[in-house]
């Protein structure tokens, strides 16, 4: 049996984790809706805000910190319009035409997507690499979150190329001691920087 989401996550941010996003392709609203409410009850005990990835009615039923879209998801202008405008968006880039859309100036922070290759989502585009942290990070001055195959061995150099922030799922979710992982990653991210 799988591991519980809040209390995986609850180690996790015990080790360093200061952002947590919640992302449930497979559940309906009111399932979506509850683990969601579930997360941020334990998060609000820490401080930690919640992001809700590509779901803007459990985001605004749940009364999370922000949400996060890509690029075949709802328009960043749309969420500000129908949500408010201090909502934390993220928009994931796949593709570089995206950094001249108009809809960047509705994000808050930009996930580079995917960094590396990963099994955790199968309908990635090419990765873009350390290079291409790179040049998204010549490109633009938002906020980059790489996501994909990110772990403690690699965080020093994804940083190092342009990188602000980490967006990590297997590499803690599925580590046996999360806390720990989440700290590893946590040390490599001050090496870093
Ligand atoms: N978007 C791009 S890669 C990815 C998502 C949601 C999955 C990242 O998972 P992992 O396990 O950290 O590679
Ligand atoms: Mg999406």
């Amino acid at each position: 049996m799988g591991r519980d989401l809040v209390l995986v996550t609850e180690m996790a941010v015990k080790g360093g984790v200061d952002l947590v996003q919640i992302r449930e392709k497979h559940k309906d609203f009111a399932a979506f809706q509850s683990v969601t409410l579930r997360l941020k009850e334990m998060l609000d005990h820490y401080g930690v805000p919640l992001i809700v990835n590509d779901n803007l009615a459990v985001a605004r039923s749940c009364c999370v910190s922000g949400i996060h879209v890509g690029n075949s998801d709802m328009l960043p202008a749309d969420i500000k319009k129908l949500w408010h405008n201090d909502v934390l968006l993220g928009y994931s880039i796949e593709y570089e035409e995206q950094l001249f859309n108009s809809q960047i100036q509705h994000t808050d922070y930009l996930g580079v997507s995917p960094v590396f290759n990963t099994l955790t989502k199968n309908d990635t585009v090419t990765a873009w690499g350390l290079d291409g942290i790179s040049k998204i990070r010549s490109l633009t001055d938002k906020p980059l979150v790489a996501i994909g195959n990110i772990h403690a061995e690699n965080t020093y150099d994804v940083i190092r190329a342009g990188a602000d922030c980490l967006a990590v799922v297997s590499a803690i979710c599925g580590a046996e001691n999360p806390e720990q992982a989440a700290a590893e990653i946590r040390n490599q991210i001050e090496k870093a920087i």
